[in-house]
């Protein structure tokens, strides 16, 4: 199975409630290896890069009005499957439908402000950890 590297970011409501220790523990439980990890508030110009797939969506102004409302922490975990296994263990997009026992199914209950981010493929994973992190900040 491929060893991958994924964007795993909690998002600002996740940071307010005090869960960013709770979201990299269950990575670091599963079996992943945290490849970089760092604080940022995003810009309104990054911020519209990272979520440029939605550009033009109802929700896009929403998205990003939330997104720069306060510090995000994003991390790159790499290990077997990341892409797939990260998807898995946050959970459908909205907070309400998400199972139990993934991070959203147990802490988001909203679609809006769902507490995480993971990147849905291979590629988008290498576009978002390009946005967010130099090759150096990556060990
Ligand atoms: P996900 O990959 O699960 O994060 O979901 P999407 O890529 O479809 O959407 C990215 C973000 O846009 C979601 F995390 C929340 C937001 N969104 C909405 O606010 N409303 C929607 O109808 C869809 C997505």
């Amino acid at each position: 199975m491929p060893v991958e590297r994924t964007l795993v970011m909690v998002k600002p409501d996740g940071v307010r409630r005090g869960l960013v220790g709770e979201i990299i523990s269950r990575f670091e439980r599963k079996g992943f290896r945290i490849a970089g990890l760092k604080m940022l508030k995003m810009s309104r110009e990054l911020a519209e890069k990272f979520y440029s797939v939605h550009k033009g969506k109802p929700f896009f102004d929403a998205l990003i009005e939330f997104i720069t409302s306060g510090p995000v922490v994003a991390m790159v975990i790499e290990g077997d499957s990341a892409v797939k296994v990260a998807r898995l263990m946050i959970g459908s997009t909205d907070g309400r439908e998400a199972l139990p026992g993934t991070i959203r199914g147990d802490y988001a209950l909203s679609k809006t402000e769902n507490v995480v981010h993971a990147s849905d493929s291979v590629e988008s994973a290498n576009y978002e950890i390009g946005l967010l992190f130099s090759k150096e900040e990556l060990m």
